[in-house]
């Protein structure tokens, strides 16, 4: 077996090195709740998170490559091929939420883009927007515009990164649509690889790195609730809680309607038993 060196945490996940060329993506069952780890876990949310990665991965690499060589009998790790990264988050909006609704709010703009008045918070877009932000080491990503976004990596690869990353959110969405799931707005990271092609990297889709919303449920004018962990956010804003570390435990049946979610979210987008995947993670690879 090749040494696994640890190379970088994130808050729920963890990268390893396996050699020069491949890394390893661990998932955790980790969960954050206002930007807040939690001490408690909820069981399969990794796998869930890896698994949706992978699917989406094989489903879209013929609009981009992407770094994913294998996935793990574990369910939870990616084999990757190392890159260069792009210093940019590469964020795609087709709904007014977050940072997204309060910078309209204050500037009637979005990276940029200026958008008509009287939008709602939530409101779909008329069209879906690109709104890169930096990488921040520490703090918050800070938005930038089609200008930054260029010094930072080069007026055709920002152009290049626009197009393949609105390219991605209109395919994952409409396929999540059909399934009654609102892709509100998703972050991609890209990396560049040693012939200098764009490769899509990180886990790319999933509830982490975008804002999935039940299509039922949907509502605008307010903020919607999130398909995967409006049970827990409900459950610690009903606490005397500041949303400053450490977070609170989760009881039992908040773990179990949190999974449950996770999983639901996993089956309606990808159409797979969660089941089957966990009995072999392979289901999910084309
Ligand atoms: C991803 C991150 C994580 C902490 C570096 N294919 C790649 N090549 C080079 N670098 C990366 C990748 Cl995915 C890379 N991150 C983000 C992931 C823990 C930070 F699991 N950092």
């Amino acid at each position: 077996m090749s040494p696994e060196v640890h190379v970088a945490s994130g808050k729920v996940r963890e990268l390893y090195a396996l050699d020069d060329e491949r890394l390893l993506l661990v998932a955790s069952d980790r969960i954050s709740v206002f930007d807040v780890v939690l001490p408690t876990t909820i069981p399969d949310k990794g796998r869930v998170l890896t698994g949706l990665s992978a699917f989406w991965f094989g489903r879209t690499r013929e609009l981009v490559p992407n770094h994913l060589l294998a996935i793990r009998a574990d369910g939870r790790s990616l084999e990757c091929r190392r890159l260069e990264m792009l210093p940019v988050e590469c964020v795609v909006r087709g709904y007014l939420a977050g940072s997204g609704w309060r910078d309209y709010r204050v500037a009637g703009a979005v990276s940029g883009h200026h958008l008509q008045p009287g939008l709602r918070e939530a409101d779909r877009l008329p069209r879906p927007i690109f709104t890169p932000t930096t990488k921040a080491t520490t703090g918050h990503d800070e938005p930038l515009d089609r200008e930054q976004a260029a010094e930072l990596v080069g007026r055709q690869r920002a152009a290049e990164v626009e197009e393949v990353s609105l390219a991605l959110y209109r395919v994952v969405a409409d396929h999540a649509a059909e399934r009654g799931i609102i892709l509100a707005d998703t972050k991609l990271e890209f990396g560049v690889d040693a012939d200098g092609r764009l490769v899509l990297a990180d886990e790319a889709l999933t509830p982490d790195s975008s804002r999935f919303w039940p299509a039922g449920e949907f509502e605008p004018g307010r903020p919607q609730p999130s398909f995967d962990k409006q049970y827990a956010r409900d459950y610690a804003e009903g606490l005397d809680w500041d949303k400053s570390p450490p977070g609170p435990e989760l009881p039992d049946e908040v773990v179990a309607g949190t999974r449950a979610r996770y999983v639901e979210a996993f089956e309606r987008l990808t159409g797979i038993p969660f089941d089957d995947y966990l009995g072999d993670p392979q289901v999910v690879m084309l």
